[in-house]
């Protein structure tokens, strides 16, 4: 990882005359806000450069304050999978804001996007709203520990729950692409209750509960997951994960912030077959303003206050705005399904992908699982199988760097991070996919010199 300033032979400094107001929008926000930036995953100090600053985006484009155009490959990591200001979500926000924004109180909206939400997933019998994915991870484990009286977790290297303390060990996504899996300000207290295993590791699994068996209130785990690069799971693993959390009465909770809506209308759990006790969703669920969710189990979730004693509030939850929006974009995904049209074009950018590293000489390890999908550049000719956080760190982060830039440079905004998924929408084109193509095929072949 590099912070420091990009020095002249650097990919970064490529073109970087097409970007100068947001050289200076960069420098005034950094004056003010740490970092220049409200969340490092945009900071783009992985690949040694400054952010670019946008001011708009329509379907499945990007327009920078120097009025550059890119193909968006992160869709706002993962809500956007209709494409930005999608008709139907654009008419459902300006009809609830022509009624109110907020009312700290309850409105029939919400209970219609319950429904949604229920019918949608299959583990959710009850959901509770909140403002965003970290609050509702945080509040899901807080849930699992009351329900069950139990303390200790289980989280795996390189999954990404958001920023709550309790969450924020061996932590993936900046994080990890930051080197403060372990931030400070964590406390060993907190972390303590926190075990860490390595993903996909059945014997690690094994062995966990051996030694921690009943003491166990939650396995947390992103099903795909989206926060190291792309990994996806093995079936052994998930078989063993649901087994062993059942045998013990050990709650399992799957953060599908990023794969819920995506994977499939009813998430990765509906794509893997597997059915967790509790569900964290963000992203898709709000339509691209600020919502989460968590839910599950009826007499899990009962738990929680009112209805029980595990606290938890928020003045913004349920906001009428973010309902609008996250009806309306699970509207268009369960009347007109993108999923088909999201896997082919997929699959058509995984395997020009693999064409165009194969006849350079490129060696890389490509993960994808539906509209989400990672290229791991790697050191050596044979390919190492990202399968957790250890093969992934294997990656070499500077090739992902000249990559990003090549393809920055060439109008295709690709994640900042090799520790990212690249996201698709349903606005992509075949036509979209062969002219990044073009370019992976130019970057590549500039990447064997
Ligand atoms: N959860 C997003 C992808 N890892 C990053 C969002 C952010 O941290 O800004």
């Amino acid at each position: 990882m590099s912070c420091e300033p990009s020095s002249p032979g650097h990919p970064a400094n490529l073109h970087a005359d097409r970007r100068t107001k947001s050289h200076a929008a960069f420098a005034r926000a950094q004056s003010l806000i740490p970092g220049g930036v409200n969340s490092p995953a945009r900071a783009f100090g992985a690949v040694g450069g400054e952010p670019v600053f946008f001011r708009e985006a329509t379907a499945q484009w990007l327009t920078d304050i120097d009025s550059n155009r890119y193909l968006d490959y992160i869709g706002s990591w993962g809500p956007m999978i209709l494409g930005h200001r999608h008709p139907a979500v654009v008419a459902a926000i300006e009809t609830a804001l022509a009624h109110g924004t907020s009312y700290g109180a309850p409105t029939e909206a919400e209970t219609e996007l319950a429904e949604m939400i229920v019918a949608a997933v299959p583990s959710i019998e009850k959901v509770r709203m909140v403002s965003s994915g970290t609050e509702a991870t945080m509040s899901g484990v807080r849930l699992a520990r009351g329900f069950t009286g139990r303390e200790k977790i289980i989280k795996f290297a390189g999954n990404y729950h958001g920023h709550a303390d309790s969450l924020l060990v061996s932590a993936g996504s900046s994080a990890a692409t930051l080197g403060v899996p372990n931030s400070p300000g964590v406390t060993a207290g907190t972390a303590q209750d926190t075990l860490v295993l390595p993903y996909n590791s059945v014997e690690a699994l094994h062995d966990a509960f051996a030694r921690y068996g009943d003491a166990l209130a939650a396995v947390l785990l992103e099903p795909v997951v989206g926060n190291m690069g792309l990994v996806v799971p093995s079936d052994a693993f998930l078989k063993a994960v649901r087994e062993l959390t059942h045998h013990h009465g050990t709650v399992l909770m799957f953060d599908e912030v990023m794969t819920g809506f995506r994977l499939a209308y009813g998430g990765a759990q509906e794509r893997l077959g597997i059915t967790p006790d509790l569900t964290t969703l963000g992203k898709i669920v709000g339509g691209g303003l600020p919502l989460g969710a968590y839910g599950g189990r009826a007499d899990i979730m009962n738990h929680v206050l009112p209805a029980g004693k595990v606290f938890q509030a928020g003045t913004l939850s349920g906001n009428p705005l973010a309902v609008a929006a996250g009806m309306a974009t699970l509207t268009q995904l369960r009347e007109h399904p993108p999923y088909p049209h999201l896997e082919a074009i997929g699959a058509r950018l995984e395997a020009g992908c693999r064409t165009s590293a194969a006849a350079h000489g490129v060696p890389v390890w490509i993960a994808r699982c539906g509209s989400m999908m990672t290229v791991f550049f790697q050191g050596g000719p044979e390919p190492v199988p990202v399968i957790d956080w250890d093969t992934a760190a294997l990656s070499d982060a500077a090739k992902y760097a000249t990559f990003f830039w090549g393809m920055l440079d060439r109008g295709h905004y690709m994640p900042c991070s090799q520790y990212e998924a690249l996201f698709l929408s349903a606005a992509h084109t075949e036509a979209d996919i062969e002219s990044t193509l073009a370019a992976v095929e130019e970057v590549f072949a500039g990447m064997a010199r």
